[in-house]
């Protein structure tokens, strides 16, 4: 497989499902022989990005720091899926141009905040709304919906197998398109 890198950027709410789709997106990646890694945003603040904070400028340091990696891991042939909240549509319209148009997908993983409440996993939801966690997506700080994302999953209604197949899909098809 003659393949060409790309990016495929998920942006979402926490507890949308976006690590949970990352993995197994990432796992059927490398089933069919495909060159893979994911960019977690949460993984990356304990390294990377571990002097940055939640404020607008600490996430935009945050974003940007991972599209540059993305890009380099793009540059070497990856499938590079990214996985961070990226709450401004600046910074991802920033990925779409540093990455190129023509090698990134940007992803909407969309919940209702209700239901991402819900879930909890990490019971950062209640810390937050308890106002001992400041500064956090969808509840003291903005997420700006994509206006005109690649493809949607919406984990409302999809599994994360169910979503995570339906972008496996996207992509093989996208990839098909960009070859011929
Ligand atoms: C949002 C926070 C916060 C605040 C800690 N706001 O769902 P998680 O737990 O596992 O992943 C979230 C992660 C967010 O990091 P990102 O790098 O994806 O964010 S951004 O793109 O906005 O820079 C969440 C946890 O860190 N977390 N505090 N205040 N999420």
């Amino acid at each position: 497989t003659g393949q060409s890198g790309m990016v495929v950027w998920l942006t979402g709410l926490s507890g949308a499902g976006k690590s949970t789709i990352s993995g197994s997106l990432e796992k059927k990646l490398i089933d069919s022989n495909r060159l893979v890694y994911v960019l977690d945003g949460d993984n990356l603040r304990h390294g990377l990005n571990q002097n940055l904070g939640f404020t607008q400028a600490d996430r935009n340091e945050n974003v940007r720091r991972i599209i540059e990696v993305a890009d380099l891991f793009r540059d070497a042939g990856l499938i590079t899926i990214v996985s961070c909240i990226s709450p401004y549509a600046v910074m991802r319209e920033v990925a779409r141009q540093r990455i190129g148009d023509a090698h990134y997908i940007e992803v909407y993983v969309k919940a209702d905040l209700d239901t991402c409440i819900q879930r909890d996993p990490k019971k950062l939801y209640e810390k937050a709304l308890k106002g001992i966690i400041g500064h956090f997506t969808g509840i003291s700080d903005p997420y700006e919906e994509p206006q005109q994302p690649d493809i949607v999953l919406d984990t409302n209604l999809l599994s994360a197998e169910e979503s995570s197949d339906a972008l496996f899909k996207y992509i093989m098809l996208w990839q098909e398109k960009r070859e011929t």
